[in-house]
Order: structure tokens, then C-alpha cells, then sequence
């Protein structure tokens, strides 16, 4: 990799020399859906599919940024001078959207940079590109610069802040967290009203975490996820009438029952459930990985698709035909929507005898009921984002 993007990167700024090479990657979340932005917990791990980057500091005021998945957008310029999201810079608006929030944050850059990337999260996937390229960004520039004041976590907010700030989605922190402070082998129990956090390992003995990609994408995912947010956030200002509450994660299903009237919206209240309910499931989750019961885990799994399809309606007709072909299958420990929602990918316990059969006929009948094929793959769950010697 290192060879292609110095290539690429000589082709255009004339040589590779002195530049540093990155690596960032996407993340699957194993349950915890919506619960970031609602003081809940989360379970997500880094994958060792992501974005490379290589990067260079230059003399002058300007950045070059280079895809060389999206080569249609050329070389994007832009200055430290004008660090505003213009529609014409795509996908760099993402790089770009760092070096503003940095600046935000009282770091402003001396110099420019060229920057090239390549990457191998499937586009559209919800496997989190954007915060795996917003991460890589902020350790290209920690290290260029020599800045040293910030931490991975600060990394993760940062990329969090430009994403809600500068590229307009009201995203929570788990993906920037996870990609951030991927740990090999390991999810991460993310608690995101403290940010305390836990690595879990996930030794599945017998079992493989299969990403099924069901290649649709579905439009207007950024509004509809920033209306779940305000969906629960007003059914949140209803509760906290009577009760003494910063978020709907600090409720468990019993009391949000018994309040649940105060909320004067049906849909809010939906909502709301699913929050409520998702955070507890994913608390007994992680519980139940650890004492070894995988079981109860991929039950637990079921039940948060039900909920997400059903209260929080984030599925799509696609992404439920994967999840009904999944659980009919015989050694499917558990399958669920990951990510956002509205297209992406399922994610899926399955016992190893039982992976080419999983693959086989949810492939056929997929392509048979959809009319294109899903995409799978096996995960292998890897570290955080850092510079590559
Ligand atoms: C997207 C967001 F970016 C995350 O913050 C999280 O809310 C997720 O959707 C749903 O769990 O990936």
C-alpha cells in the first residue's frame, strides 16, 4: 500500500520524500444502535479494512488533497485562508473539516500539506469511512505538526465536532471513538455520557462476525438521522418534567414504562424506547460475552434489529430481507442492521461449519428477492488509527 500511495503521491508533488504514511480504519458496531447520542452504551470494534494516507508538509498556505478511490475530483485545493465547506471539494471536506476544527480549538496550522489517501471500506457501507478519514486527518496533522496537546480521545471529539460542525451531520462519538481506540481482537464498552470505557476481547471459538453489505444506500440518511435526534431529544425534555434525568440512557425499561405518558408524541415515544431498551440490552450484552454465553448475545442481537426495524424504523426493505435470510439459517448465532441505518450493511454471529452456507443462500436469495448481490465479509477486528513506519 505504502508503494501505491508513494507512487501516486511522487506523480503529483513531485517526489515521496519526507512524507508520512497512515493508516485509519472503519468500524462495525456489534450492538449499541442509537444509544450514542442518548447517553447510552455502545459496542463497536475497529476493523482492519480503512483509509491510508500518506501526507507532507508544505511551505505555503495551501492543501492538496488527492482520493485515489474518487480521482474524478482531481486534485482539491484549498487554503488556510478559507477553511469553509464548499460543495465542490466533496469528500475533502471531510480533511478539511479537521484542519477547521483544530483551528477551532486554538491549534492553527504555520503551513499547508499535500495529502493522498486510498481506502478499502466499501463506499456507502456505513462502516464509517467519514470518521475513519476525519481520525486519519487528525493524526496526519498531530504528527506533521508536532502537536502534541491532544490525545486519541481528543482526536475522536475533534472528528466528531468537524463531522457536526463543518459536514453537517449531528453525529454521536462512537465512530470516531472506535476508529480512534480500535484495539486488535477487542470491541470497545463505551460509555458515551462519561466516555469511560472497557475493552472486551471477542475470542469467538467457534463462530466468525460476518459483515453483509447490502450494497443500497438509501437518500436523505443525514436529515433522518438528525430527526431520530431531535425525535429524542424532545421526548427526553417531556421526561425530564418528572424526572431528574440528563439523558435517556440513565432510565431503565421499568421506570421509562411507568413515564413513558408524559411523552406527548407516539412516534417520540417509539423512539425513545428503542433507546432506552438498546442501552440496557447492551449492557446485558457485553455481560453475556464475557461469562461466555454467545447465545444470549446473538438473542440479544435479534432483539435490537426487531427494535431498530420496528420503533426506531432505521431498516429498509433490503436490509430486512438479509436479516430474515439470516435467522433462518442454521447455525446464526445472531444478525442485526449496523451503523445509521437506511441501507449499509447487517452484521452477523455465525458459527464457523455454518459461514459457507450463510454466505451461499442468503447470496442467492438476496440477488433472487433484491436483484443485485450483497457483499461479505469476514471480520477481523484490528487496532486504532496511527502512523505506519
Ligand atoms: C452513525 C453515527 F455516526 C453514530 O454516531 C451512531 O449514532 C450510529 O450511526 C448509530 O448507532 O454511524
Amino acid at each position: 500500500m505504502r508503494k501505491k500511495l508513494s507512487a501516486k503521491f511522487t506523480e503529483l508533488f513531485g517526489s515521496a520524500e519526507g512524507a508520512g504514511f497512515y493508516f485509519s480504519p472503519g468500524r462495525v458496531n456489534l450492538i449499541g444502535e442509537h444509544t450514542d447520542y442518548n447517553g447510552g452504551h455502545v459496542f463497536p470494534c475497529a476493523l482492519t479494512l480503512g483509509t491510508y494516507g500518506m501526507a507532507r508538509k508544505r511551505s505555503d498556505r495551501k492543501m492538496h488533497f488527492y482520493s485515489m478511490n474518487l480521482n474524478s475530483f482531481g486534485v482539491v485545493e484549498a487554503s488556510l485562508d478559507d477553511l469553509t465547506n464548499k460543495d465542490a471539494f466533496g469528500w475533502a471536506n471531510y480533511p478539511l473539516g479537521v484542519v477547521w476544527a483544530f483551528a477551532e480549538k486554538g491549534v492553527k496550522l504555520d503551513s499547508g500539506f499535500d495529502m493522498v489517501i486510498w481506502g478499502n471500506i466499501p463506499n456507502g457501507s456505513g462502516l464509517s469511512s467519514s470518521a475513519s478519514l476525519e481520525v486519519l486527518t487528525g493524526v496526519i496533522l498531530t504528527d506533521l505538526f508536532g502537536i502534541d496537546q491532544f490525545s486519541m480521545i481528543d482526536l475522536a471529539l475533534i472528528g466528531q465536532y468537524s463531522e457536526n460542525h463543518f459536514n453537517g451531520c449531528n453525529c454521536g462519538i462512537m465512530d470516531q471513538f472506535a476508529v480512534a481506540m480500535g484495539k486488535k481482537d477487542h470491541a470497545i464498552f463505551l460509555d458515551t455520557a462519561t466516555l469511560n470505557y472497557e475493552y472486551a476481547p471477542v475470542v469467538l471459538e467457534d463462530a466468525k462476525i460476518i459483515i453483509t453489505n447490502s450494497k443500497v444506500k438509501h437518500s436523505l440518511v443525514d436529515s433522518k438521522y438528525n430527526e431520530r435526534r431531535q425525535e429524542c431529544s424532545d421526548a427526553l425534555a417531556a421526561l425530564q418534567k418528572e424526572l431528574d434525568i440528563n439523558s435517556l440512557g440513565d432510565l431503565d425499561m421499568d421506570t421509562f414504562e411507568k413515564f413513558k405518558e408524559v411523552i406527548p408524541n407516539p412516534v417520540q415515544v417509539r423512539r425513545a424506547k428503542h433507546a432506552v431498551a438498546e442501552n440496557q440490552r447492551t449492557i446485558e450484552a457485553v455481560k453475556s460475552l464475557k461469562e461466555g454465553n454467545i447465545v444470549r448475545f446473538g438473542e440479544l442481537m435479534n432483539q435490537s434489529h426487531i427494535s431498530l426495524r420496528d420503533d426506531y424504523e432505521v431498516s429498509c426493505e433490503e436490509i430486512d430481507v438479509l436479516v430474515d435470510l439470516a435467522w433462518k439459517v442454521p447455525g446464526v448465532i445472531g444478525s442485526r442492521i449496523t451503523g445509521g441505518g437506511f441501507g449499509g450493511c447487517t452484521v452477523s454471529i455465525v458459527k464457523n461449519d455454518a459461514v459457507g452456507t450463510f454466505i451461499d443462500c442468503i447470496g442467492k436469495a438476496y440477488k433472487e428477492k433484491v436483484g443485485h448481490e450483497a457483499e461479505f465479509y469476514t471480520v477481523d477486528i484490528g487496532g486504532g488509527a496511527s502512523k505506519l513506519d
